[in-house]
C-alpha cells in the first residue's frame, strides 16, 4: 500500500535467501517466491509495461537502516528480440539520489539491454558485466545501480563510481550517505 497503493511488485530483496545469479531463461520466466524474494520475469514486465504508461517506484533500505525511494514518471521494457531493453525511464523524483549533483543511479541504465551470465548484451566490450557483477540487469559499463547482484550486507567502502566499489552486492550509487550497499529493495509499477 505504499504511496497510495495499486502497485504491482516485480522485484524484492529481503535476506538473500534466493539466488539471483541466474541465466537468461530464468530471468525471462521469473523466479523466487512472490511473497518474499523474487523476479517477476522479463516477458511479464515487457507485457505489462507495454499495455499503457507505467510509473516505476523503487524502495531501498541501506545496511544502516536508512530508507530511500526513487520514482520514475515512465518505465518501459522492449521485448526479447531487443534483449528487454530499458527503453523508457521518465523523470526522477524521490530521495535516492546524490544530493550534491542530482544524479540518480538508474539513469546510467536507460536504453541498455538486459544481460545475464549466459548473454552478454552490455556496452562494455572487454568485460562480461553480468558475470563479474553477479546478476541479470540492464548493464552499460557496467553499472551504477544493480539490485539483482549478490545479497551481501557487509560494509563496503569506499564507494566508487562503479557499483559498490567493484564488489558484488545489492547496490545503488548516489545515495546521500557513505554506504551504497542495500539490505532491502522493492521495484514496482503502477499505471500512470
Ligand atoms: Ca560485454
Amino acid at each position: 500500500m505504499t504511496d497510495g497503493g495499486g502497485w504491482t511488485v516485480f522485484q524484492r530483496r529481503v535476506d538473500g535467501s534466493v539466488d539471483f545469479y541466474r541465466n537468461w531463461k530464468s530471468y525471462k520466466e521469473g523466479f523466487g517466491e512472490l511473497d518474499h524474494e523474487f523476479w517477476l520475469g522479463n516477458d511479464k514486465l515487457y507485457y505489462l509495461t507495454n499495455q499503457g504508461n507505467y510509473t516505476l517506484r523503487i524502495d531501498l533500505v541501506d545496511r544502516e537502516g536508512t530508507p530511500y525511494y526513487a520514482k520514475y514518471a515512465l518505465f518501459r521494457l522492449n521485448d526479447e528480440n531487443d534483449k528487454y531493453r530499458l527503453s523508457e525511464l521518465g523523470a526522477f523524483s524521490g530521495t535516492a539520489r546524490n544530493s550534491s549533483n542530482g544524479n540518480d543511479a538508474l539513469r546510467h541504465h536507460m536504453k541498455r539491454r538486459f544481460s545475464t551470465h549466459d548473454q552478454d548484451n552490455d556496452d562494455h566490450e572487454s568485460v562480461d558485466c553480468a558475470s563479474i557483477r553477479h546478476g541479470g540487469w540492464w548493464y552499460g559499463r557496467c553499472c551504477s545501480a544493480n539490485l539483482n547482484s549478490d545479497y551481501n550486507v557487509e560494509l563496503i567502502t569506499p564507494p566508487s563510481k562503479e557499483c559498490c566499489g567493484g564488489k558484488t552486492s545489492v547496490c545503488w550509487n548516489d545515495l546521500s550517505g557513505p554506504d551504497h550497499n542495500l539490505k532491502y529493495t522493492e521495484m514496482k509499477i503502477r499505471p500512470v
